[in-house]
């Protein structure tokens, strides 16, 4: 993180793409247009809230994105058992619903008109609370209004959830002392992605849930990337720019990676014809990764920065390898910025490095130096403690070598309001209501009238992910004791769709999307929504020119082999994986 930045300076390019626009792309956004600043994400206050509603992510299994914390069942249990309730709206009933008081399916890519019909009834019924924010929110009366048009009755065939269930569910929301709501990547990565995360954000404030403890807050870690804004005056941007093939906007810098194949494959002025890939796998982690494939065959010349000869690194010319995560010394610049407390860690290398081996931050700070010509006279020490030194934290005074001496690491304590002080905006109030999520409405509406799982097409089913354990996206499939045991990339689906297709559990059958198809066997469970089915990304490692030969052995195919890159959030350029319309033959 800290040696990437002078790094992409010394190349010069004005193209760079990363996992931002196929993850979390919506949250900066709305943090942007809402707070004035894209890193200022709102984080639940898990261990005090009385309840939590979760949307589109799975934290059993994912450990909490976005939400930075140890032991995540745990911690779900103890709401239960302090009286809270746990809610989960998946289109599966996945391993978090276990655990949660109450599961809804949800059709996908449909919870921006869920979020607004809570909303709708919470005004309607009067729920609706300004409490500490009252004199620092624009909008309040626009929201308001614009949900009229968005009651429970009127939604609940689209989603997928009664109405009755809807009122609800908006009721114990806000009748609950603190309550939070809480959206991740199956909300981000949606055709309504942006609206998705914006209404979630809005869904807390109008309940007074935001800033507030038991509901969402703000995070004020030691190492404080959003605080440090105020002398690097970087808070993010958007639209400054477009991409060049499909005209797609700029967001802090990049543009969004659905688009990367193209500006690769497409003669232009800006055309792409050289690369530097650094941890990433996008021919197995971004939509249409065959189209990416046949982009990077065409490139003039590729450098790639990994761990392994694997389905992205093998188009490299050449690969620079740099130790292992065991390798490596951390503190971690991102994840402490978004954790449940304020918190601190150095965490020191587990195995030594040998001499002929680079750190990744080794290789791109000499990478820097001779494009540049000038070195960094700081190392990876040196370089945290400069950043500590501004830390709000000042006992004890915080050092490289301080925090070597809690190897458990530092707990400042609980997060705590900082509204409105903390607020980036020129007004320094919340913009409940920004003209680009009301603009971008309208595109919803349009679904209104449309039947969004249309059973008479040639593609009747909706495809979704899903995560598992002992995976991390593409990369941990080379490790035996990761992949031993039963086959986990399989087809997941409902008992009625298997019966109407007659498929039998395990058997092979082919998926075909308009982009691709792929072969795999089934497993039937009715943890499925009817009409939706699953297969987990990060698979697919049977393509040829790899050394990655245990993963071979566990090839399985990739989804994204069936998701089309095209298909994106028109609002933030994010990449929309969820409900691709897909057809299934024995
Ligand atoms: N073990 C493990 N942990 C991980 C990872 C991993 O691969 N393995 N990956 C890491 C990464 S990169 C990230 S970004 C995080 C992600 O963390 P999470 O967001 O918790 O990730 P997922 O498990 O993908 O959860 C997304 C959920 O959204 C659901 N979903 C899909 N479409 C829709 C929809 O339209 N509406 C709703 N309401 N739900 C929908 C899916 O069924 C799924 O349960 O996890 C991180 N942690
Ligand atoms: N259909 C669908 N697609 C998805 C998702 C989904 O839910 N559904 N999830 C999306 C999400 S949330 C994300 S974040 C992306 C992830 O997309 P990517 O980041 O492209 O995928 P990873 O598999 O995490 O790739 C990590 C790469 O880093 C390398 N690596 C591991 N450790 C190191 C190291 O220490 N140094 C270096 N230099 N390299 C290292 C690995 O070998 C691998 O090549 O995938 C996205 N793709
Ligand atoms: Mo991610």
């Amino acid at each position: 993180m800290a040696f990437g930045a002078p790094f992409l300076q010394s190349i010069g390019s004005n193209q760079k793409y990363t996992a931002t626009s196929i993850d979390q792309l919506p949250h900066h956004f709305a943090s942007l247009m809402m707070f004035g600043h894209y890193l200022m994400f709102p984080i639940p206050d898990i261990d005090r809230t009385n309840f939590m509603l979760i949307m589109g992510g799975n934290p059993v299994v994912s450990n909490g994105s976005i939400m930075t914390a140890p032991d995540f069942s745990k911690r779900l249990k103890a709401i239960k058992k302090r009286g809270g309730e746990v809610v989960v709206i998946d289109p599966r009933f996945t391993e978090t619903s276990k655990i949660a008081n109450t599961h809804y399916h949800i059709k996908p890519g449909t919870d921006a008109f869920l979020l607004l019909a809570l909303i709708q009834v919470i005004f309607e019924e009067n729920l609706a609370r300004m409490g500490h924010l009252a004199n620092h929110i624009n909008g309040w009366e626009t929201i308001r209004e614009l949900v009229k048009q968005y009651p429970p009755e009127k939604i609940e065939k689209i989603t997928g959830i009664n109405a009755t269930n809807i009122k609800l569910l908006a009721r114990k929301f806000a009748n609950s002392k603190t309550a939070v709501c809480y959206g991740r990547l199956g909300l981000s990565t949606q055709e309504f992605g942006g609206l998705c995360q914006w209404l979630v954000n809005v869904l807390n404030c109008v309940t007074d849930n935001l800033d507030n403890i038991g509901g969402v807050l703000f995070t004020l870690p030691a190492i404080d990337i959003v605080g440090m804004s105020k002398f690097t005056g970087k808070t993010g941007s958007f639209n400054k720019r477009q991409s060049n093939v499909h005209q797609l906007p700029e967001f802090t810098g990049e543009f969004p990676a659905a688009t990367l194949a193209d500006e690769i494959l497409t003669p232009n002025e800006n055309q792409i014809k050289a690369m530097i890939m650094i941890a990433g796998n996008p021919v197995l982690s971004t939509p249409n990764g065959k189209h990416l494939e046949n982009a990077l065959t065409s490139l003039e010349y590729m450098v790639a920065i990994d761990i392994y000869l694997n389905e992205t690194t093998k188009y490299a010319n050449i690969i620079l390898p740099s130790t292992t995560g065991l390798e490596t010394p951390l503190y971690d610049l991102v994840f402490h910025q978004f954790a449940i407390r304020n918190t601190a860690k150095y965490s020191e290398a587990l195995f030594e490095k040998d001499d002929e081996q680079r750190h990744d931050w080794e290789i791109l700070k000499e990478l820097t130096t001779r494009l540049s010509g000038q070195e960094n006279p700081l190392n990876l020490e040196q370089t945290l403690d400069t950043m500590l030194q501004y830390s709000s934290y000042k006992k004890p005074k915080l050092s490289v070598k301080e925090l070597k001496k809690h190897p458990h690491g530092l707990d400042f304590g609980s997060l705590k309001p900082q509204l409105p002080e903390r607020l980036f905006t020129n007004d320094k109030k919340v913009e409940l209501a920004h003209p680009y999520f009301i603009k971008d409405l309208e595109r919803l509406q349009i679904k209104l009238s449309d039947l969004y799982l249309n059973t008479n097409s040639n593609y009747p089913f909706a495809l979704i992910g899903r995560r598992h354990l002992r995976s991390n996206n593409s990369w941990m499939h080379n490790c035996e004791r990761l992949v031993k045991g039963n086959k986990r990339c399989t087809l997941l689906i409902h008992p009625d769709d298997a019966h109407k297709l007659k498929v039998k559990e395990g058997q092979t059958v082919t998926v075909t999307s308009n982009v691709g198809q792929v072969k795999l066997p089934i497993e039937i469970t009715d943890a499925m929504m009817e009409g939706v089915v699953s297969i987990p990304h990060g698979w697919g490692h049977h393509r040829e020119g790899t050394a990655i030969t245990i993963a071979q052995q566990h090839a399985g195919v990739s989804l994204n082999d069936l998701t089309n890159h095209l298909q994106i959030d028109k609002l933030t350029g994010n990449a929309d994986f969820s409900g691709t319309k897909v057809n299934i033959v024995a």
